[in-house]
Order: C-alpha cells, then sequence, then structure tokens
C-alpha cells in the first residue's frame, strides 16, 4: 500500500478549520509578531499573506530573527473605486502599512509591511470604505478583473453587474471573517450552515474570473481559469462566450509544470451566467486534484481530460448546452492618456510603473493622485496593467490637473514608448517565493531598452515586455512579446513570441541569462528584428515567424 496521503496537507487545513477560522483570533492576540505555519494557509482566504523583508533576511545573516510583515491585498471588483474610497486607501496606508500603495495585475490594492497588530485596523478601515480583503487569496474565486472603461462607453458599464454579482456570489461564506477582522458576533461553527459553493474543502487551488466584452483583451482573458466575453444587441449583453483553463504559473525545468491559456467552452445567454460559472466551478470543484498543488490549477484538468470531457462535465451539470459560435478577434484597447467621455466629461490613465504607489524622495507620486483625487472627487480605475484610471474629470480640468503633477516634477506621461504597457511583479524584497529582482530592476532594464529600441527607430512599435522574480508568472509574462523570468539572483529565463493581443503564448530563447548581458541580447535581437522584420511586423509576430534559433545563436555566440 502506498504511503502517499490521500490530499495535500493544505486540504487538511482548510478541512478542519471551522470555516476558515482556524486559531486566528487566538494567534492575532498572542503577542508574537507571526503566525503558526497552518496558519498562514487560511489567513490567505482573508486576503492576507505573511512576509518578511528579505533585505532584512540578507544583512542579519543566519540565526537573527526574520523581520516578519503582512502583506493584504483588497477584493475590489473590476479594480472600480470611489473618490471616497481611493482616499480611504491611501490614508490607510500611511496608518497601518508602509505607506504606499501597490496596485495589482488583477485591479487590486496591496498593502506592503503591515505590521501584525495593525493588521486589524486596517482591515476594519477597508471594511468602513465599503470593500474588503476577503477571498482576495486562496483557494477560492480571487478579485474578478474588468475591461477598464475610460470612456464611459455604455456597454462596457454594463459589465459592472455580472462582475459585482460573481464577486459577491463566490465570497466565502463563514462567519470567520466578521468574527476575526470586525469584532462581529463569534457564531457556532457547527450551527453555521455549509458553504454552498465551496463546502468545508474550498477549491483545489485559486481560481481567478475575467470579464470582459467579446474582442477587448485588455483583460488578458486567456490567463483566467474562467473568462467570460460579452455579446451584445441594441447596448444590452445578449450574452457571454465562456473561456475556460488559462494560467500561468510554472517551476522552471519542470514540464509537468506550464502555463497554459484559456479555451473556448462556448457561449450561453446572460441569463444563465451564475449557473455556468457554478458548474464550471464545481467540475474543478469535483474533479481538481488535491493531493498535488503544482497539478491543482483548472489548465491540468483541462489538459489532463480535454475540452470535450470538460465541456460534457460542465453541461451535466447546467442542463443544457453551450452554443458553439465563432470566437471573437481580440486587440488591446489603451487607456492611457486623455479621452473624451460620453458624457462629456474626460478621463485621464496615469501609467505607474509597476503599480507602486508612494512617496520617494523628489518624487511625491502618491501625494500627488491623493491631491488629484481630492481636487476632482474621480471615480477610478485601477487597470490590469497597473495603470490609474481618472474618470469624470470635468471638461476644462485638464490643466489644473497636469499642473498638480508638473508642481511637483512628476512626468504626467510614461518616459517612453515602451514603458507604458511594461509590468513587473514586486518580487524582491517582499516577495517569499522571487529567486531574482523584477519590481527594482525593471526602470534600468527598461531606460537600455527604451534606448535600443530609439537607436534602430522602433520606438513606434515597442514589445511588451514583462518581467517576474520568479517562474510563478504574476506579471503575466507568458503572454508578453519578450519577458524576463528570474531563475536564481542575477540569472534568467528569456522568452519570445507573445503578441501585442495577449493571444500567444512566448517561448523560451534560454533560462541562464545573467542580468549583465540583458540590455546587450535585447539590442542584438532589435538589430535582427529591424532587419528582417516585415513592414509593420510587431517584434513578438517576427520572432514567432523566425523561431527560438536565431536568437539562441546570439546567446552561444
Ligand atoms: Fe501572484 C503567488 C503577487 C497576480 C500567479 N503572487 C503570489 C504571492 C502572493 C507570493 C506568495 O505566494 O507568497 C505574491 C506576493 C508578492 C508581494 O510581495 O506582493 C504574488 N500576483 C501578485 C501580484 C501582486 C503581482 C503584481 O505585480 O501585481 C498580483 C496580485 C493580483 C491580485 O490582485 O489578485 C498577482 N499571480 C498573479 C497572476 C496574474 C493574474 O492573475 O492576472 C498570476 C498568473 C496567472 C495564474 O494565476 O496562473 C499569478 N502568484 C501566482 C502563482 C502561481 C500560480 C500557479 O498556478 O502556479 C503564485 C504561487 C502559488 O500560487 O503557489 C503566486
Ligand atoms: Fe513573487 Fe514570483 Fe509572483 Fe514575482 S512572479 S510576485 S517573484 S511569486
Amino acid at each position: 500500500m502506498s504511503d502517499k496521503p490521500q490530499v495535500s496537507k493544505v486540504e487538511k487545513i482548510k478541512e478542519s478549520s471551522r470555516g476558515l477560522r482556524g486559531t486566528l483570533a487566538e494567534e492575532l492576540v498572542n503577542g508574537a509578531p507571526n503566525f503558526e505555519a497552518d496558519s498562514l494557509q487560511l489567513l490567505k482566504f482573508h486576503g492576507i499573506y505573511q512576509q518578511d523583508d528579505r533585505d532584512a533576511r540578507n544583512r542579519s545573516g543566519s540565526g537573527m530573527e526574520k523581520a516578519y510583515s503582512m502583506m493584504i491585498r483588497g477584493r475590489i471588483p473590476g479594480g472600480r473605486m470611489s473618490a471616497k474610497q481611493y482616499l480611504e486607501f491611501d490614508k490607510l496606508a500611511d496608518l497601518y502599512g508602509n505607506g504606499g500603495l501597490r496596485l495589482t495585475t488583477r485591479q487590486s490594492i496591496q498593502y506592503h509591511g503591515v505590521l501584525k497588530e495593525k493588521m486589524k485596523d486596517l482591515i476594519k478601515g477597508i471594511h468602513e470604505s465599503m470593500l474588503s480583503t476577503i477571498c482576495a487569496c486562496g483557494d477560492v474565486v480571487r478579485n474578478v478583473t474588468q475591461a477598464p472603461n475610460p470612456l464611459g462607453d455604455a456597454e462596457l458599464a454594463k459589465l459592472d453587474e455580472p462582475s459585482n454579482l460573481i464577486s459577491d456570489h463566490f465570497a466565502a461564506r463563514s462567519n470567520a471573517y466578521v468574527e476575526i477582522w470586525l469584532d462581529g458576533e463569534r457564531v457556532d461553527p457547527q450551527s453555521e450552515q455549509e458553504d454552498p459553493i465551496y463546502g468545508t474543502n474550498y477549491l483545489p487551488r485559486k481560481f481567478k474570473i475575467a470579464v470582459t466584452r467579446a474582442g477587448d483583451n485588455s483583460v488578458d482573458l486567456f490567463t483566467n481559469d474562467l473568462a467570460l466575453a460579452a455579446t451584445f444587441e441594441k447596448g444590452e449583453i445578449t450574452g457571454y462566450h465562456y473561456y475556460v483553463g488559462g494560467g500561468l504559473g510554472k517551476n522552471h525545468r519542470n514540464a509537468k509544470t506550464y502555463p497554459r491559456l484559456a479555451s473556448h467552452l462556448g457561449w450561453a445567454a446572460a441569463d444563465k451566467m451564475i449557473q455556468v460559472c457554478e458548474s464550471v466551478i464545481a467540475v474543478q470543484k469535483d474533479f481538481g486534484d488535491r493531493k498535488d498543488r503544482k497539478h491543482a490549477r483548472l489548465k491540468y484538468l483541462l489538459e489532463d481530460r480535454g475540452l470535450d470531457w470538460f465541456r460534457t462535465e460542465v453541461e451535466k451539470r447546467t442542463g443544457f448546452s453551450l452554443e458553439q459560435k465563432p470566437e471573437p478577434d481580440w486587440s488591446f484597447v489603451d487607456y492611457l492618456g486623455w479621452h473624451e467621455r460620453s458624457d462629456g466629461t474626460l478621463s485621464f490613465g496615469l501609467h505607474i510603473l509597476s503599480g507602486r504607489i508612494i512617496d520617494k524622495e523628489n518624487e511625491p507620486v502618491k501625494t500627488a493622485i491623493r491631491e488629484a483625487v481630492e481636487t476632482f472627487q474621480p471615480e477610478v480605475q485601477i487597470t490590469p496593467d497597473q495603470d490609474l484610471v481618472f474618470m469624470g474629470l470635468p471638461a476644462d480640468s485638464r490643466e489644473k490637473f497636469e499642473a498638480i503633477f508638473e508642481d511637483k516634477q512628476l512626468a504626467i506621461s510614461p518616459k517612453g514608448s515602451v514603458y507604458s504597457r511594461a509590468l513587473a511583479c514586486p518580487a524582491l524584497p517582499t516577495c517569499g517565493l522571487a529567486l531574482a529582482e523584477a519590481e527594482r530592476f525593471l526602470p534600468d532594464l527598461l531606460a537600455d531598452i527604451q534606448s535600443s529600441l530609439d537607436r534602430h527607430g522602433l520606438s513606434e512599435k515597442p514589445p511588451v515586455i514583462r518581467m517576474t522574480g520568479c517562474p510563478n508568472g504574476c506579471a503575466r509574462p507568458y503572454s508578453a512579446e519578450l519577458a524576463f523570468v528570474g531563475r536564481s539572483a542575477g540569472i534568467y529565463a528569456v522568452y519570445v513570441g507573445g503578441n501585442p493581443e495577449g493571444t500567444r503564448l512566448v517561448q523560451e530563447i534560454s533560462d541562464t541569462v545573467p542580468v549583465d548581458r540583458l540590455p546587450g541580447l535585447v539590442d542584438e535581437m532589435f538589430t535582427l528584428w529591424k532587419k528582417e522584420g516585415k513592414e509593420g511586423e510587431s517584434f513578438g509576430d517576427y520572432s514567432n515567424r523566425v523561431g527560438l534559433e536565431p536568437f539562441q545563436a546570439l546567446i552561444a555566440d
């Protein structure tokens, strides 16, 4: 008989957690700076990761205590916030975090550096702003992403409702969150009704949902477990195309783990939306791998059993067939800069490199954004590219808005063409899984890449560049045109061949490129693209057409 456990350790922790309670309430007040190992798994369901400052760890060497703090992530469907909510989030960062906000690739906001004793006040503050952190992490449906709507497009505005509905419907129902963080009345877990969606073991792994309009890929929908692409008639949503089984995480040199783009499941009428979502999630809940967390995402179920099997299982649960309509064509929609909205007001899409909103010496970005929000009281929307769109600015506000930034010597536009769509994950020093730098190294790398583009006369068609500190793929490197993924300190895997629309995966050139070699390598790749690229051909399309060999030869030289 095999002595292998039937389910992973995390499964047992969830199962015995009494509705995500565990010993969190007790540990919260035990005076220690950190939580116990099992509790770290449960904290995620409440939107919290325990971290320690990796720089401090390096400085201290072995033997010294880790500098623990928490990362706390909001649940903000579609990244939509009122001015009041944004200002509350801004204030909470100063009161309880490290003074900064970090916009994420799923249109949320993270606080870093929150000490254990401040967590409760922070979460209460978020709750008072009518948002929460529930299910922002954990084996549940995470923050729902949604196509940004800078123009006040009436159809895109119709997506607010399904996004909110999905977000609410798939939030865990346990009273634990209210009890632990909001001083709510304690309920006996035994008397609590079992979660109708998640039961007691929740999902096998995290589950990500995106909502967009058919054709608008500003949400990178193919990287989601489940994506809904709305079709419209006379301004009303008629139904959704469903895509399933996208996901990016992999491990270096482990062929059993891989990124995968979502497959088209079919189309169903709008009134069937929750039924289809519930059915897709139920199939993953019933059949997803609960033994091996590296094989537990929906994408592996799709690969192992096939799309037809999956569709049959979904249809068994819905009781109707999904229509096989032709798929939409996809494009990326740019929302940066000034735009006139349908109601005559303006929107401004502010590029924020790696989504980091923090005041630095001579760069008071957080203060400037706060001042702009206080002055104009706009609604804001965080984008899946870690940027911030201000919406509903008065038609005559442009000069005054720009002056807020100019007075502080802050650029209002991206530094160069390659910056607008470039992404990096936080990596060091906060991310416990980081193998190499990403966000902190991106500015230097982009400066080099921009000057290469300028030198070659290619700055009009900059590639989509993304960088991560490990292969988990948080800044979506595998759907970029050119990507750098940390392998170990100072060593990166380099990928090419995606496309600007985000509908194709990259391929790896090499996974042992030293960081100092990156700028030169990119410049040599651009030399080939300039020489051999067809008229108007993007870097991603060019590199996909010619294959890996010419690029690998550059490394071998
Ligand atoms: Fe992520 C884990 C940051 C979007 C795939 N991700 C982490 C953790 C929590 C590290 C950890 O587990 O200890 C990172 C915290 C770093 C820090 O210090 O803040 C982290 N992920 C992020 C964010 C903040 C990156 C960013 O630059 O914005 C994004 C937060 C999104 C949100 O608001 O919910 C973020 N992560 C993503 C995405 C992109 C997406 O969802 O659109 C992916 C790839 C898509 C996917 O899920 O496949 C992604 N994160 C992962 C994985 C690999 C999952 C896998 O299936 O293998 C991990 C590790 C894990 O789950 O074991 C991970
Ligand atoms: Fe951390 Fe890796 Fe995600 Fe970057 S990609 S935030 S290093 S888990």
